[in-house]
């Protein structure tokens, strides 16, 4: 990372760092993820949750090798280290697709709480939201969440890039709290476009967002989220993952998955 875009992650909570998968990678994780979709069929996602309009797996580390080198990739440590500070954990790896032709579910179905998808005119899919859990807002520490989302094929406009308003890591608000609808499209917000291998690394505290995708194709990405090693993982890596995948992992490795906590 360069100066500019250190500064850009501290101001403005995000930085794509570009070409970070080889074209071989690009090739060959979004078949491994297809595999795994076809094998989990309906349970897939179901270690974390199962989302509607969007296809999603979780646990990947104990899913294959192929996931090592987006688990410890030297350049996305690095910007997490920026935000989150020297000491952090993997407290999950998850894929998201944001499915073809998407519709957003309406309001009322959304708080019917069925997920019943019905064509509405938002672009959004997901509310705005932060990635830390306890209560979402930096603690006496500082921020305690970092996300990166490994792009697997294009992301644009039209096929669902993920939104995110700058600054907002900052605010010390949710979104719930200071938007009337977090679905809404926000007045700040952009939207980052990429290419597959690019790597979008945001601080979780952030506001952000999955966006509908408009088009015939997929739109496939790897969910790296990171705390910092004193909060509790999401998904606990030491129970999560096999004793054989546990056994494989070099000491680097077995801290960043908190194996030697
Ligand atoms: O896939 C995306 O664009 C964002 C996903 C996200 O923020 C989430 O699943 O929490």
């Amino acid at each position: 990372m360069d100066v500019r875009q250190r500064e850009q992650l501290e101001q403005d909570g995000y930085v794509l760092l570009e070409a970070v998968l080889t074209e071989a990678e690009v090739g060959r994780l979004p078949d491994r993820l297809e595999e795994l979709w076809a094998m989990e069929g309906e349970r897939a996602g179901e270690e974390n949750y199962i989302e509607h309009n969007a296809r999603r797996l979780a646990n990947l580390v104990n899913k294959g090798d192929i996931f090592l080198p987006v688990l410890r990739h030297p350049s996305v440590l690095e910007a997490v280290r920026v935000v989150l500070g020297p000491q952090v954990r993997l407290s999950m790896m998850n894929a998201r697709d944001a499915l073809p032709q998407t519709t957003a579910p309406s309001r009322a179905a959304r708080e019917r709480g069925r997920g019943k998808v019905v064509t509405t005119s938002s672009d959004t899919i997901q509310p705005l939201h932060s990635d830390a859990d306890h209560g979402g807002k930096p603690d006496e520490q500082g921020y305690y969440a970092c996300t990166s989302i490994w792009m697997l094929d294009d992301f644009t406009h039209q096929n669902g890039a993920t939104r995110l308003v700058p600054g907002t890591h900052r605010s010390n608000k949710l979104p719930k709290e200071a938007m009337a609808d977090a679905n809404a499209p926000h007045p700040d917000e952009v939207i980052v476009e990429g290419r597959a291998g690019d790597v979008l690394v945001f601080n979780g505290h952030c506001w952000h967002g999955g966006r509908a995708n408009r088009t015939s194709s997929h739109r496939r990405a790897i969910l790296t989220h990171y705390i910092r090693a004193d909060h509790p993982q999401r998904l606990v890596q030491k129970e999560a993952l096999a004793r054989e995948v546990q056994e494989r992992m070099d000491l680097w490795e077995r801290e960043l998955l908190g194996l030697e906590d």
